[in-house]
Parts: structure tokens; sequence; C-alpha cells
């Protein structure tokens, strides 16, 4: 059976089209290349394939501090279960909430499958409210659609419900929760859902990573995200956790890497950025982009309700952060929102304060750089503006943050450690023999300290 007859046969007449055109240009006919005996065998005397496998038919995705849904086949169907139900969930070391997410976990796991396997999905719900799943992006018959009211009833609590569909596509989508949309997808409910190619038209990946993007807005000493939140939100999320509780994302140099983002924050859009590479973007909400149309960069945004898939090979080794770009993405929940100080010197404000709260200190006047180190008390459960310590000091990130570790000479890919900077590659203190040298006097620096306002109070 050819790729279009499949297409055909499956009944889905415009998107499908649009699919089998694109597939047609950059990736090889099912039947035509069957040039192995096992891939010939995928399809029955029917024409329809058999569930892909692990291994044989895809290498499976790697979803940092996340899991992937286990199934089993029952005849020739994968089976799934998502069970809604709220999470006592960590965002990063300090900071808890309930939220909703499914199988116990926030985001949910990731459902990964393989183009023309047929899925049956049930959805259990646990939660105090009305639930139903959408899957976003991906073709299904219109009662598959989980638009609670248009396309189903909703699920009631303590009810489970049957989604049944045949994977027409391959790319990067996500699922998420369609009845009270605002509340319950402020509150997690949403996850990645993963097709591989049946027939992958290049090379895998070696690592195949999976991030998802969200936003939050917890109050310090709360632990229940905000649903109302339209514009401050104060917790930013890879896969539901805000560094320094991000995993890094480890690859051995020479590695083919594909990185998947998805974003379903309630409003924001992000800017991913990635340090050390150029990347190619090979697809778009799903869909492979032919070769010519490839866009190379190193920030991708990624809308609401967008996926973006990159590509890549990891030949410059290092510790290289990946963020969004929007600065207030890459704080905690305690950098929003504080009194700009920066150039004042608040000398007798600390100490009047001092008389009221035992110990207070000001902080800010000098940027804000040097304040996740100070290891200043925090209010119970809650993460203070930035980061966590690195090899060379305190990195004063947080929220989206994560890391690309590349070695040479890997032996597993559990966390390496710190990069150890080859003789002569790390910035250091320039001496003054340097500068006399190159530029021909010692730089003269004024203290900015001098220009500060005293504030009599
Ligand atoms: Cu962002």
């Amino acid at each position: 059976m050819t790729r279009r007859n499949f297409f055909a046969k499956a009944g889905v007449a415009g998107f499908a089209g649009l699919l089998a055109k694109s597939a047609s240009a950059d990736q090889p006919d099912p039947q035509q290349n069957s040039s192995d005996g096992q891939r010939a065998n995928q399809t029955d005397a029917a024409g329809q394939f058999s569930p892909g496998e692990p291994g044989r038919d895809y290498t499976p995705v790697i979803i940092p501090n996340g899991s992937t849904l286990p199934y089993k086949v029952v005849g020739n169907v994968k089976v799934f279960h998502l069970i809604a139900e709220e999470v006592d969930h960590e965002f990063a070391p300090g900071l808890r909430a309930q939220c909703w997410g499914f199988n116990g976990q926030v985001h949910g796991p990731t459902i990964e499958a393989v183009e023309g396997d047929k899925l049956r999905i049930y959805v259990t719900n646990k939660l105090p409210e009305s639930t139903s799943v959408h899957w976003h992006g991906i073709v299904v018959p219109n009662g598959m659609d989980g638009v609670a009211g248009l396309n189903q009833k909703p699920i009631e609590p303590g009810e489970t419900y049957k989604y049944e569909f045949q994977l027409r596509q391959h790319g990067t989508y996500m699922y998420h929760s369609h009845t009270d949309d605002m509340t319950q997808i402020a509150l997690g409910m949403m996850g990645m859902f993963i097709i591989h190619p049946r027939q992958p038209a290049g090379p895998r990946p070696d690592r195949d990573f999976v991030l998802m993007s969200s936003e939050w807005r917890i109050d310090v000493g709360t632990s229940r995200p905000v649903p109302t939140e339209m514009t401050d939100f104060n917790v930013l999320t890879f896969n539901g956790r805000a560094f320094p509780g991000t995993a890094p994302l480890v690859v051995k140099t020479g590695d083919r890497v594909k990185i998947r983002f998805g974003n379903l924050s309630p409003m924001e859009h992000h800017p991913i950025h990635l340090h050390g590479f150029y990347w190619k973007i090979v697809e778009m909400d799903g869909l492979k982009l032919p070769e010519t149309a490839q866009q190379p960069g190193s920030t991708v945004l990624v809308a609401v309700g967008q996926t973006r898939a990159v590509e890549f090979i990891a030949d410059n080794p290092g510790d290289w952060a990946m963020h969004c770009h929007m600065t207030h993405h890459t704080m905690n929940q305690m950098g929003h929102n504080t009194p700009n100080l920066i150039g004042v010197k608040p000398s007798n404000l600390d100490r009047r304060v001092s008389k009221l709260i035992p110990g207070y200190m000001q902080m800010g006047e000098d940027g804000m750089a040097g304040m996740g180190e100070m290891g200043m008390p925090v209010p119970r459960n809650s993460i203070p503006m930035l980061g966590a310590p690195g090899k060379h000091g305190y990195i004063d990130m947080g929220g989206m943050f994560t890391i690309l570790k590349v070695r040479d000479n890997l032996t597993t890919y559990d966390d390496p450690g710190w990069y150890e900077n080859p003789p002569g590659t790390l910035a250091a203190l320039a001496t003054n023999d340097e500068l006399q040298r190159d530029l021909g006097e010692l730089p003269q620096t004024k203290p900015m300290d001098k220009n500060m306002k005293d504030m009599n109070m």
C-alpha cells in the first residue's frame, strides 16, 4: 500500500492531502523503500500497520524530569490509561504546590506511538469537576477531539471515557484538558504526544528530547497555583520544573540531537535560545519541513499552542545554557515585583526597619546578581529569585532554564558533572601586563557607589 493510499483509506481529505504532499517531497514511500524485510512485514494482509515497537520502529524520546506513559497491546491496538487527578508537585527543591495532572505527574506522562498505530486511550476523572482531553494537532474523528459540550459529554468525576483513533501523521504534538481550560491548564493538565514516522526520512536522532513549557502564578507562602492569573506569572517551567530543578540534557560529542518544544502556558510565548550551536527548525506544529524550509538559528519562538522541533549535531563540548530569553522567565518566584533600588543607598532604611523586623536587610541596590547566593532565609515553601551554585560561582538564572551538557567519551548519559575547560579556553581576569600591551593603559574605574544618592529617612 502506498503512503497516498494509506491516507486516502484513512479518510482524511484536506489535511491528509497536505500531509501526503509534503511527505512525498522528502519522505520515502514505505512500500517502495521497504528494502529490509522487517519493515515490509509491518503491514498485514488488510494493509494495516502492526503496532510500532520501541527499538525496532523508533528510538524512544527522553523526557527530562518526566516519563513516558506505558501501554499494552490488545489485539493490534495500543491501550493507554490516563488518570486525571490532583498531584502534590515539586517545582524545584523548596517549592511544592497542589496541582492537577495525570497519573501522579505534572505534566502528564508523554504519550509515544508510531504513525499508523491504532490507539485506545482511557481517561479516568478523579478531579472534583468534569474534564475531557483534546489531542492537540492530531487529526482524529470529530467525536474524539475532546472539546466538552462540542464533541462529547464532559467526563464527570468518577467516570472513565474511551477515546479511539488511528494515527495518520507523525511529529510532535500535545494533549490537554478541554473543559474549564483556564483552570485546568493553569493547574497543569497537559502533556506531550510524540508520533514517530513509520518510515523515517533520514537518520534517527541519537538523543531525542522533549521539553514542555508552562508558567504559573504561585504566591509566596501559598501552595496552590492561581488559575485566574492573566499576566503576572512567577514560576516558569520546562517539564513542570524551574531551574535549579531542571535535569540537564546530556549528549555525547557528535550525537545527532533533536529537541522538541511544546508550549501550553496559559498566556505567554517563549523564545527558547540555545548557546553554543546553530540548529535547524525541522518541524512546525508536528509537520516536517522540507529541507529548503528548515530555518537555521539559535532561538526558536514557541507560541502558546505551538510545537517546534530542532536538530543539530552536538560538535561543541561544554555546559551550554538553554533558556527562554524573556528575562522574567528565567527568574524564580521572589524575583518579580520588587522595588527598584538600583543606585539608591538605603543605609538608614535598614537600621530603622530592623527595629521592626530583626535581621532585616534591604536588597537590590547593586542589581540583583548577588541575591540568590546570599543564603537569606526565605519564606516557607518558596524559591528565591535566582538559581544555584555552578562550577565558577553562582548561576543567577532560574525558571525556564536548563543546561545542555556535551561531552567526549561518555559511557553513560548520567549527569557528568561540570565541564572542565581546556587550558586557554576560559574567560579570566586580565593581567596588568596584558592590559598595558593591548590597550596601552590601565582602565580607570570609578566605583559606582560614589554616585549613589543617600536615602534619608
Ligand atoms: Cu518565556
